[in-house]
């Protein structure tokens, strides 16, 4: 009876178990449906893009300006070379796929004869007036296959309807002759600027006009501003997208400019926002957005524009990469030199997909489908894709790349035409036994590349560990990048704990703290260490398995701070308090009130170094930010054991070349003395107008 009952419910179960089995896999027969915010077909092209150019043109090219006031003569405008289809090659060969052009900034000339200002080209010294920049630039993006887009400000410093309710219609014609006569334009960008006009008004900007007018001509242009609708501002000017970038976005209660959300916010997105805003990373090859002849040589070097692209690209963002015209009409050689390199080097690091058509193995398959199966992952096709279940929000993969070989990139990209999902994932690699995690980080988006110093592994696993939705991943892509050489940087916080950073993720960090030459086998730097007490710490770095290597970077360090604390010190500011005179941070200062107000010299600081020591010396070190003020010149040094009596162990001394040079300065003692506290007793400053005094660091010499 027993056993018929058991089988009856063994029965029961299995029925049940095969049903909701059979409905899952009917369920997850299908594609997974759309999760949140959506791109348009249009978005996820412009997404596909990766990398376009900016070009900044106008009088402010001439008048070495970077906003000008709208008040220029006209007739400054007057390229003797121009040639759009340089541009137009330079911006090809570099590897983008089109150009955005300032056909109208703030100062608001327009780049072409606009029937409805008297500031234009037409009233330009350039061929007669008979010029239109966007005409040329059209025809030269349609004969290199490259798409246009159109910078125009809505900010006007120059017309003079700007501030009444006339203008925003106006603006409006003005965006219906550039829709209407350069053909195509992929990308309409709204700068959120809004200042003064020349009567010294401000506009109310009619939003709903501009896009309307925008999607009239072009329904399919991304519409770029700080909240899209189609891209927005990635919240900095350097081309940096968040490590966290949600291409949605919340925009209810937000506007443009003064109303956008916080650059911390654009930076990242949000999860779950209500729209499909993602980021659009603009930034400019040179310091300013303009052209000048004296930043021809400040151009951003390889490692800089690599590390912004592994930021943007790397990071679910599209890369606006500025490049300004010159004074001639031409994009600068040393400009299109520097393009050259850094597409010779984005395509040498991505030229080898060591994972194509690799086998992977996934922790399950989506409705045990085919079409959703692992080798959909590395089969080089961005519409094919690895799915889960419904309810499975978690997984993994392996990628086995059959013997080991060496690795620093990983790409991931998400099928995003069904929304942005994963939140969480890590990546371990294979060392022969076991899998080691090299790398944990938040979204992937459209396209996430992590870098990491070579390693050697014959299998790479990424695991999803937290997502919004059944993870929907296109591609899985492995490769071994040429590596860039950055010098270390040794820095160690108050609390003695010693940090060694390179500048990219390439180079190998070795360093020895003996004072004997860091070699390749040196202890490998990995995460920070105690150095409380001092020493002298060595570190080199170290490309190419070791082949290539920076200069060796040495730094002595005496006791940490660790136990110090501020007795006293006058006049103390906001922001610049005492205690950052003794927080083992020379970029960190205390100064003393440098207002009309503050206390005129002496000046004074004393340290409870909270134990005994002996003390050979003392150090001071001035401001390092750049600005020489508040350098001490005349000081007296005390010392004492109970922060009460005080005695003089320097006397009226001076900090030898200190204004020329403003280095860290070291005083030897006479003779070394036991003490708890010291106290720098500043008497006159190097700066003989400044009355007040700055110190980025004092300390000790105990060694
Ligand atoms: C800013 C402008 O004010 C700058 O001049 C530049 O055009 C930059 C791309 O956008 O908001
Ligand atoms: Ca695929």
């Amino acid at each position: 009876m027993a056993g018929l009952a058991n089988r009856k419910i063994n029965l029961l179960l299995a029925f049940v178990f095969c049903s909701s089995l059979a409905f899952a896999q009917s369920k997850n027969a299908a594609a997974p449906a759309p999760y949140g915010a959506v791109p348009s077909p249009a978005q996820v092209k412009w997404q596909q893009m990766e990398y376009y150019m900016f070009i900044h043109f106008g009088p402010n090219t001439f008048t070495d300006k970077e906003w000008g006031h709208g008040d220029e003569d006209p007739k400054v405008f007057n390229p003797t070379k121009l040639d759009a289809r340089q541009w137009a090659r330079t911006a090809k060969e570099a590897g983008m796929k089109a150009i955005i052009i300032t056909a109208k900034h703030h100062d608001g000339f327009c780049l072409w004869p606009s029937k409805y200002s008297t500031h234009t080209v037409r009233e330009s010294a350039w061929k007669e007036g008979k010029g239109d920049v966007l005409k040329e630039l059209a025809a030269a993006c349609k004969e290199y296959g490259l798409k246009l887009g159109m910078y125009l400000s809505p900010w006007d410093r120059n017309h003079p309807k700007y501030g009444t309710s006339e203008y925003n219609e106006i603006f409006a014609k003005t965006l219906d002759e550039v829709h209407t006569q350069y053909g195509e334009v992929f990308e309409q960008w709204f700068d959120g600027a809004n200042g003064e006009g020349p009567n010294g008004k401000r506009q109310e900007y009619d939003w709903k006009l501009f896009n309307g007018t925008v999607f009239k001509h072009h329904p399919d242009a991304v519409i770029f501003s700080d909240i899209g609708p189609g891209c927005r501002w990635i919240g900095n000017e350097n081309g940096y997208a968040g490590k966290t970038n949600w291409s949605t976005l919340n925009t209810a209660g937000f506007g443009v400019g003064n109303e956008a959300p916080k650059p911390a916010v654009l930076n990242q997105g949000n999860r779950n926002g209500e729209k499909w805003i993602p980021g659009e990373a603009d930034v400019s090859i040179r310091p300013g957005w303009f052209y000048s002849p004296s930043t021809d040589d400040k151009g951003k070097s390889l490692l800089e524009l690599s590390k912004i692209y592994n930021a943007s690209v790397g990071r679910n963002a599209n890369l606006l990469l500025n490049v300004p015209v010159d004074r001639r009409g031409l994009i600068h050689k040393n400009d299109s030199l520097r393009l050259m390199e850094f597409r010779k080097l984005i395509d040498e690091s991505f030229k080898t997909n060591l994972a194509l058509n690799r086998k992977v193995s996934v922790s399950q398959v989506r409705g045990g489908s085919k079409n959703f199966a692992a080798s959909n992952l590395s089969d080089g096709n961005f519409e094919t894709y690895w799915t889960t279940n419904d309810d499975m929000k978690t997984g993994s993969f392996v990628v086995d790349l059959g013997v080991p070989v060496e690795v620093n990139r990983i790409v991931l990209q998400e099928y995003i035409p069904l929304g942005q999902r994963v939140a969480s994932f890590s990546v371990d690699v294979w060392d022969g036994s076991k899998f080691r995690q090299i790398d944990k980080q938040t979204t992937i988006g459209y396209k996430r590349i992590l870098s990491f110093p070579s390693l050697m592994t014959s299998k790479v696993r990424v695991n999803i560990l937290e997502a919004d939705a059944c993870p929907v991943i296109s591609e899985v892509q492995i490769f071994k990048a040429p590596e860039l050489l950055s010098s270390p940087v040794i820095s160690r916080d108050k609390s003695g704990r010693v940090t060694i950073l390179a500048d990219n993720t390439d180079p190998v960090i070795t360093y020895t703290v003996d004072g004997s030459e860091p070699t390749y086998s040196s202890k490998r730097y990995t995460d920070a260490f105690n150095f409380t007490s001092g020493g002298t710490i060595k570190a080199k770095t170290f490309i190419n398995n070791g082949a290539k290597s920076s200069e060796t970077i040495r730094t002595d360090f005496d006791i940490a701070p660790v136990k110090w604390s501020i007795v006293s010190a006058d006049d103390e500011v906001k922001n610049f308090e005492a205690i950052k005179a003794i927080d083992g941070d020379i970029k960190s200062q205390w100064i003393t009130n440098w207002n009309e107000a503050g206390k005129k010299y002496p000046h004074e600081i004393a340290v409870d170094m909270g134990e005994k020591l002996l003390l050979k010396g003392f150090s001071y070190t001035p401001r390092q930010d750049g600005n020489h003020t508040g350098i001490i010149y005349r000081y007296n040094f005390y010392i004492s054991n109970d922060g009460q009596n005080w005695q003089k162990v320097v006397n009226d001394a001076t900090f030898a070349n200190i204004k020329n040079n403003p280095v860290k300065q070291e005083v030897k003692f006479d003779k070394p003395v036991q003490a708890r506290f010291i106290k720098l007793d500043a008497l006159a400053p190097a700066g003989e107008k400044e009355h007040w005094a700055a110190v980025a660091e004092l300390s000790v010499i105990t060694r």
